[in-house]
């Protein structure tokens, strides 16, 4: 029997590759996608098959994890084995920003798809993304016993969710997992997270279309693992026995200024010489050390990283250096305010 995966936030960095592995498993993978006057769906574009063509794997519906209805007939008409749910108002700078909306994405969106799924009475498996964020001020390294001290309103939301997660499971029975899963990067990742805004910007500055790049705090420590590793987690997860929570990490601890310099070493520029500090940047309380345990995930899943922070930093300023040489027209592109 084809199983069925329902992905949220299929658009994003995760879902895209998580779609991939799937769609590679031989499943059926159905997607929600917001509504744009834009095409959002690049970086799933290579998986579209016409349906006229051959046998469409693929399906999106549009919807939105703001409403609520809009998940029950969703869930009821494709009647998802598995859920995978990664929308999010994801990025911490503009959590502080936009608050409410942060809350009502990243943290009610999960109890109206645990409701839903709930109302209409569904058979599946529900797999939770979430984060380190939620440890924040909590002293590494982290795993799944350290107390939560989020430091941001998307840290608050995803402890929310979290735990709605978990309620659901002790309390319906339902197979829900959370997925603890530290920083991880990518040449899809967003523009405005600090990894790729580093890459971008060299692959830029090597091209000569600019020479400064803006950052905030350089000290903050991160564990930075590679997306396509941490999404087979995501579905290892979802094939046990039973429902548990797991922390998926690399277990090692770069600060931001040792990625700025990975980055801009591999394309032989001198980073001193091209990054500013711009203090628009800082978070108005910051998490200064998030450095996972997974030996949970290692022991129980088998799964452990294996591409590492310094390797990650090339192969996404390759992909960038490779991406403006078939980009076309150089427009310079200027980042926001908040990123
Ligand atoms: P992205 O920001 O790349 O993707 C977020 C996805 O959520 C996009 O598809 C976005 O759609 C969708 N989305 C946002 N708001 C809504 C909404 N109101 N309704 C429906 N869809 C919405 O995130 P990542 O892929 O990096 O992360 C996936 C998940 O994992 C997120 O929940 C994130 O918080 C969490 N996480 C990520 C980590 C990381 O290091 N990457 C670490 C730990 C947790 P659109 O394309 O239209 O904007
Ligand atoms: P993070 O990722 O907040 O860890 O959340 P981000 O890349 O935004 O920041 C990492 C660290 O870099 C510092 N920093 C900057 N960050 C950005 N974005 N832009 C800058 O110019 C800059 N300069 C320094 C930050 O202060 C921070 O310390 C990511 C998201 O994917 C979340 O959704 C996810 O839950 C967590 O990772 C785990």
């Amino acid at each position: 029997m084809t199983k069925r995966a329902l992905i949220t936030g299929i658009t994003g960095q995760d879902g895209s590759y998580l779609a991939e592995f799937l769609l590679a498993k031989g499943y059926e993978v159905h997607g929600l996608i917001r509504r744009a006057s834009t095409f959002n769906t690049t970086r799933i574009d290579h998986l579209y098959v016409d349906p006229h063509e051959s046998e469409a794997k693929l399906f999106l519906h549009y919807g939105d994890i703001t409403d609520g209805s809009r998940l029950v007939t969703l869930l009821a008409q494709v009647r998802p084995d598995e859920v995978y749910h990664l929308a999010a108002q994801s990025h911490v700078r503009v959590s502080f920003d936009e608050p409410e909306y942060t809350g009502d994405t990243t943290g009610l969106g999960t109890i109206r798809l645990l409701e839903a799924i709930r109302m209409i009475g569904l058979q599946c498996r529900f797999y939770q993304a979430s984060s380190s964020e939620m440890f924040g001020a909590a002293a590494p390294p982290q795993n799944e016993e350290t107390p939560f001290y989020p430091r941001s309103p998307y840290g608050a939301a995803k402890v929310y969710s979290y735990w709605v997660a978990r309620n659901y499971r002790e309390a319906y029975g339902l197979f829900a997992v959370n997925g603890i899963l530290f920083n991880h990067e990518s040449p899809r990742r967003g523009e405005t997270f600090v990894t790729r805004k580093i890459t971008r910007s060299v692959a830029r500055i090597k091209a000569g279309l600019e020479t400064e790049l803006y950052l905030g705090n350089l000290d903050a420590v991160r564990d930075w693992g590679y997306a396509p590793e941490f999404v087979e987690a995501m579905w290892l997860m979802l094939q046990q026995d039973d429902p548990r929570d797991y922390v998926v990490a690399t277990g090692s601890a770069y600060s931001v200024r040792d990625f700025v310099q990975f980055a801009f070493d591999h394309a032989s520029l001198d980073w001193e010489k091209h990054v500013r500090f711009d203090e628009r940047y800082l978070r108005p309380t910051e998490v200064d050390a998030l450095i996972g345990d997974s030996s949970v995930a290692k022991s129980a899943l088998g799964w452990q990283a294996e591409v590492h922070t310094p390797d990650l930093a090339r192969i996404m300023v390759d992909a960038d250096l490779k991406a403006l040489e078939t980009e076309g027209s150089p427009w310079v592109h200027r980042a926001w305010a908040h990123d």
